[in-house]
């Protein structure tokens, strides 16, 4: 057998350790694997930089009653010692899949993570990986014909037999311009060598997604203008504090 990478071969042992549970759950219930676990879920999506863990940390004064998910990028830094972001990003063609599995799993982790609180809020969603990551990786070339489809088998599997639906998408709507700026003045590492193209491609399939719904979509969604700087948009959190709150009583 051709050699794998051992944070290659751990992330296809988990998932499909995961995935292995949850055909045994739907084949003994007849119902999706965590169907009935999950409370009122709201996604915070947008664009790299548009503020999503800042949105996220507002939200921090309510830790007692909600369960708060940031983006689990931190896994994806350190695979018990592989920067698969890194890698992601040096070498697209090479890494782009095994990064994208890893994204899966620990999305599938969020989407599923059991939590006494009555609300939860994740950063990003395995939708946004679909219907935004993958498909621009696949449309740069990043992933191959194969790797695309593989990776659609598992995503059709999931909507069948995993609970992930949300309740509510927050779209954090900001121009590239914008959030190219703000990745900059932010330097994570990994992402230096972003050009702008990239954020432009990465805007359209989330309008495309979010306001232009040429996605199948499944809940309501709240657009919020995220250009707005630091000052100027704790109204927009109010507006959105009120949404949740309004759609949780009317849940
Ligand atoms: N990312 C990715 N694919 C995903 C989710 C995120 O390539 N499915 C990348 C984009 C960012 C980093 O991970 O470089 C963290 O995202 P953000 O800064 O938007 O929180
Ligand atoms: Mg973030």
């Amino acid at each position: 057998m051709a050699y794998q990478h051992p944070a290659a071969q751990l992330i296809s042992r988990s998932l499909a350790g995961l995935m292995d549970t949850a055909a045994a759950h739907t084949r003994t219930h007849g119902r999706k694997y965590a169907q009935g676990t999950q409370p009122f879920t709201v996604l915070i999506e947008g664009n790299i930089g548009s503020g999503k863990t800042t949105f996220l940390n507002h939200f921090d004064k309510y830790r007692d009653e909600v369960c708060l998910l940031t983006e689990p990028v931190e896994k994806w830094r350190n695979v018990n010692g592989v920067n698969l972001l890194e890698l992601m990003y040096k070498e697209p063609k090479k890494w782009a899949m095994p990064f994208q599995s890893y994204v899966t799993l620990t999305m599938l982790q969020a989407h599923t993570q059991i939590t006494d609180k009555k609300l939860k809020i994740m950063e990003r969603s395995i939708y946004s990986a679909r219907y935004c990551f993958v498909e621009n990786m696949f449309r740069n070339g990043s992933l191959e014909q194969g790797m695309y489809n593989t990776l659609q088998e598992w995503y059709k599997f999931i909507e069948q037999s995993i609970h992930v639906q949300a309740d509510l998408i927050i779209y954090l709507r900001t121009s590239p311009e914008v959030v190219y700026e703000r990745m900059r003045q932010r330097a994570r590492s990994e992402e230096s060598c972003i050009p702008l193209k990239y954020l432009q491609e990465l805007h359209e399939s989330h309008e495309d997604w979010l306001i232009h719904q040429r996605r199948p979509q499944t809940c309501k969604v709240l657009v919020l203008d995220a250009d707005l700087n630091l000052e100027n948009i704790l109204s927009e959190y109010q507006r959105s504090e009120t949404s949740i709150f309004d759609a949780i009583s009317g849940a």
